[in-house]
């Protein structure tokens, strides 16, 4: 049973994490509505499922983390300030700048950013390598990757499926940011990907299928993982909103990416005060 004080932390966290996201867009341009998407559970990631340290990013006891579509930068760059490894005013002020290391894609010259990604369909295989690694040498940590649900129309996506369970590595934990539409269209008008669930089991994996977006689910999915050493890796299907918490972006494909003007960063921000305010009761 989760701790109702640290899905409360975490719900606040992920808040923080969405105005953040909505001034990098307003700064520079961004993929606002696949990071609005992800938010709660990149937040949760960091904020509670992962190990790390900071002060030592390349800690060889921490857990991987692989940003496989890496469009999402924005929020990894938030999610690694907020744990600590930079000043979130470094992301803030220099985001997309051409001297910038925070660029629209996640670079590995970042602390905490594990491989440069953006071209999709590579992070899964990637991870793949790091849990096949991690699994030879009997370490303990986990690999994360997070995919969004029109990469997974990638064919390499399913190489790296079948390879995964074949391997038995149950050290590796992939998340689908479920939120039905790539950049331009639904993900079902463009390739079918339903069944989900089944084609997952069918490739021999443990599919776990929650709510992106609540908190309590996230959190008890991450508490109920298969230990590291188990022989079955699990995919977490996380059906979630595309530009989930600014009500004129939610699932709106325009919103893909663009950018925001100072009166709708204003307004979107209070919007999201508001409704954590309604959430925790305060209105
Ligand atoms: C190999 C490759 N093909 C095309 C693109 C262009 N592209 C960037 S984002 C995107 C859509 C991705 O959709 P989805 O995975 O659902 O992302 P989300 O909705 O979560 O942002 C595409 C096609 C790319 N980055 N890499």
């Amino acid at each position: 049973m989760t701790v109702s004080s640290t899905v409360e932390r975490l719900k606040d966290q992920s808040c923080e994490m969405r105005k953040n996201l909505l001034k990098l867009c307003h700064k520079a341009g961004s993929h606002i509505g696949g990071e609005l998407s992800m938010a709660d559970i990149i937040t949760a990631l960091y904020q509670y499922g992962m190990k790390y340290d900071p002060k030592n990013p390349d800690w060889d006891g921490r857990d991987r983390f692989i940003l496989s579509k890496g469009h999402g930068a924005g929020a990894l760059y938030i999610a690694l300030a907020m744990a600590g490894y930079f000043e979130l005013d470094q992301v803030l002020n220099t985001y997309k700048k051409l001297d910038s290391p925070f660029g629209e894609h996640p670079s590995d010259e970042i602390p905490g950013v594990e491989i440069s990604t953006g071209s999709l369909g590579h992070g899964l295989s990637i991870s793949i390598g790091m849990a096949l690694a991690a699994k030879l040498d009997k370490k303990k940590h986990r690999v994360f990757t997070l995919m969004g649900d029109g990469e997974i129309q990638e064919g390499s996506v399913w190489e790296g499926a079948m390879a995964a369970a074949h391997y038995q590595l149950g050290n590796l934990v992939a998340i689908i940011d479920r939120n039905r539409i790539s950049l331009d269209g639904e993900t079902e008008k463009l390739m079918k990907l339903e069944p989900l669930v089944d084609k997952w089991k069918a490739f021999g994996w443990n599919v776990i299928e929650i709510d992106g977006h609540n908190m309590e689910q996230i959190v008890d999915t991450i508490d109920n993982l298969p230990t590291v050493d188990s022989d079955t890796p699990t995919v977490i299907i996380a059906k979630t909103v595309k530009g989930k918490g600014v009500p004129c972006m939610e699932n709106d494909v325009d919103w893909h990416a663009g950018s925001i003007d100072a009166a709708l960063l204003e307004k979107s921000c209070a919007e999201l005060d508001e409704a954590r305010k309604k959430e925790r009761g305060e209105l």
